[in-house]
């Protein structure tokens, strides 16, 4: 049979076109058959239409009555007006049916393992069915889960993003470029994923040499502002093996870009003018700028994190120095090993809290810390003219006062005060504070409220306790800040970096930095890392060989495209943004992948 080529979507007819023969292509939402009609709603990405077979046309009569949800059907047909009372004012085509002339099954569908889409109920529009199916069911099942409306609304929000980029680096003389994925490693914290080469192997011992799949473009970004070409993006693929999480998937994209002769205000404003443009364009949301840049030192001390949702207030003071003069004895132990006690408070909040959820409440952040922390943790209602609570009551009466103007602690106020080592304090409290203001409600997540902000000046090293040596805060290709270089060797800890992250609605949604330039500092800064000069070279050599051949001064960014169209889908689950992710074991449950190989594969490979 010649294929009936659609002639309309099925979210296309109005009123207007009554009257037309028509040709739609489509799937079956949903149908209904009575003795002498059958209703089918037919279903693409476009909308939903209703048709009508009626039984005085047999031949279509007959295949209309075969007709089951899912299956794919060609339908001809003219266009009517709906009877009066039959007008659907949530559908975009419910003025009008189309009567069947000719319908071709041109496909069928075993009963459907998951619902893909309910028939509209009562108060229910054109999209998801109101039960989702498990997730891994339906992750295994993707090619039907990704018929779901806000499936394909998302992954049309995602195309936009893609395109609105795009469009604005290219108008600012931006060239994308594609870098490879098989290549050496480019560190960015996570483990490789490796790859064996079947051409290239040890001589010796016959097995294969690694290409490492890239966890950034890095290095080649930057060899590119070596080789001159000033301003580069690239919609990028990266791989990171590492633990997954609501927001981070093993393969995921970015937005990565780099440009020369810059300093971090120059990248602020390309970035701030893009990210205006996402969410105006995307979103049809105005986000003020300059963006606010806060400190590191004082989001952390604030908000617990260097990732603050800042679409609510609730913020966090530091109660260390009253409680030097604290009477309790597990406190004093705390504070001598330079601990420290801060708090929070919710306004109005202690009647909402039982007695049952601020143990809950106080569970939760004292199961933050790690065992053996020694974390002390309390969550009790501000009691006017009382003390008793536990982090007042061995405290001098000024203290106590203190402690309570300087939360703005009021009776019928709930407060959350927890001592401490302060990245354990920071860890529990700017946790605590995300579900209190999630319990309170202190913002609508259904409604598009996007707070955007630099954080900067963060430390260039954090000590990797485990292995007892410096590790680099973001990559070791970050400059540190002029002013620092000289503690460089003598006090690491000290030294700021020159990078920057940008934060939207307490995610990490992009993060970059000034790189080095000159071939010295990223020998002290590889050596500060703990890398002899042979093993700088070893893995670093063409990098360090590029920067003696005229680099100029040159820096970037890498904004996480899954996580902005997260922002712009308004979920916090990365996998609804990915056509096709992996889940929480980093398994594709519908492919099967990772799995076995064949043992004539594993041998031609060395292995
Ligand atoms: P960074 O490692 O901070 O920087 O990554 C940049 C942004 O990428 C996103 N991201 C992820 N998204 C999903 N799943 C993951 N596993 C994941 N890991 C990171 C985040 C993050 O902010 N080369 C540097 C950038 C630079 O310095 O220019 C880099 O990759 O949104």
């Amino acid at each position: 049979m010649a294929l009936l080529r659609r002639t309309h979507t099925c979210g296309e007819l109005r009123e207007a076109d009554v009257g037309k023969t028509v040709v739609l292509n489509g799937w079956v939402n949903s149908y209904r058959a009575y003795p002498d009609q059958v209703f089918v709603d037919l279903r693409d990405r476009y909308g939903l239409t209703q048709v009508v077979v009626e039984s005085d046309h047999a031949e279509p009569f007959a295949a209309g009555q075969e007709v089951r949800s899912e299956f794919v059907l060609a339908i001809k047909g003219r266009v009517r007006e709906r009877l009066p009372d039959k007008h659907n004012s949530k559908l975009a085509t419910g003025d009008i049916e189309v009567v069947a002339d000719e319908v071709h099954i041109l496909n069928r569908c075993p009963n459907s393992p998951i619902e893909v889409m309910s028939i509209p109920k009562e108060g229910q529009t054109f999209g998801d069915p109101q039960q989702l199916a498990n997730e891994d069911l339906r992750l295994q099942y993707r090619f039907l889960d990704l018929r779901r409306a806000s499936l394909q609304r998302t992954l049309a929000m995602r195309h936009r993003l893609n395109k609105v980029i795009r469009d604005h680096l290219d108008a600012q003389g931006f060239l994308e470029i594609e870098t490879p994925l098989l290549g050496r490693s480019t560190p960015e914290g996570a483990r490789d994923y490796l790859v064996p080469s079947r051409v290239n192997q040890d001589e010796q011992t016959g097995r294969p040499h690694w290409y490492a799949l890239p966890q950034s473009p890095q290095i080649y970004k930057q060899l590119l502002m070596v080789a001159g070409y000033d301003k580069y993006f690239q919609i990028a693929r990266c791989l990171r093996d590492e633990d997954l999480r609501a927001d981070r998937q093993p393969e995921f994209t970015q937005l990565d870009l780099e440009m020369s002769f810059v300093d971090s205000d120059d990248i602020f404003q390309v970035i701030e003018g893009l990210v205006a443009e996402i969410f105006g364009k995307c979103l049809g949301v105005t986000i003020p700028t300059p963006l606010p840049r806060l400190n590191y030192a004082d989001v952390m001390l604030k908000y617990g994190s260097d990732k603050p949702d800042l679409r609510y207030d609730l913020e966090i003071v530091d109660l260390t120095d009253l409680h030097q003069q604290s009477q309790h004895e597990a406190t004093r132990a705390l504070l001598a090993q330079g601990a420290k006690v801060r708090g929070l408070v919710g306004k109005g909040a202690a009647e909402q809290f039982s007695r049952k959820r601020m143990d809950e409440l106080k569970t939760f952040a004292q199961r933050l810390a790690p065992e053996n922390s020694g974390v002390l943790v309390d969550v009790s209602k501000v009691q006017p003219d009382n003390f008793a609570a536990f982090f007042e009551k061995f405290l001098p009466p000024e203290a106590q006062q203190a402690q309570r103007q300087r939360l703005g602690a009021a009776a019928g106020d709930l407060q959350i005060i927890a001592a401490a080592k302060e990245d354990v304090v920071c860890k529990v409290l700017g946790t605590t504070r995300t579900r209190l203001a999630e319990d309170l409600k202190l913002y609508d997540p259904a409604r598009p409220d996007i707070k955007v902000a630099w954080v900067i000046d963060f430390p260039s090293f954090i000590w990797d306790d485990e292995e007892k040596r410096w590790a680099a805060n973001h990559h070791p290709f970050t400059a540190p800040r002029d002013e620092d270089l000289s503690r460089l060797e003598s006090d690491p800890g000290s030294v700021r970096a020159k990078a920057y992250d940008l934060v939207i609605n307490g995610y990490e949604c992009g993060g970059g930095s000034i790189r080095i330039h000159n071939p010295e500092v990223q020998s002290r800064l590889f050596a500060v890392l703990g890398m002899t000069p042979e093993q700088a070279r070893q893995r670093f050599g063409f990098l360090l060989d590029a920067l003696k051949f005229g680099a100029p001064p040159h820096g970037g960014i890498a904004l996480g495209i899954d996580r902005l169209a997260m922002m712009l889908s308004g979920t916090s689950n990365i996998r609804d943004v990915i056509a096709f992710p992996k889940n929480q074991k980093a398994r594709d449950l519908m492919t099967g992948a990772p799995a076995p190989v064949d043992a004539k594969q594993l041998k031609e490979l060395g292995l």
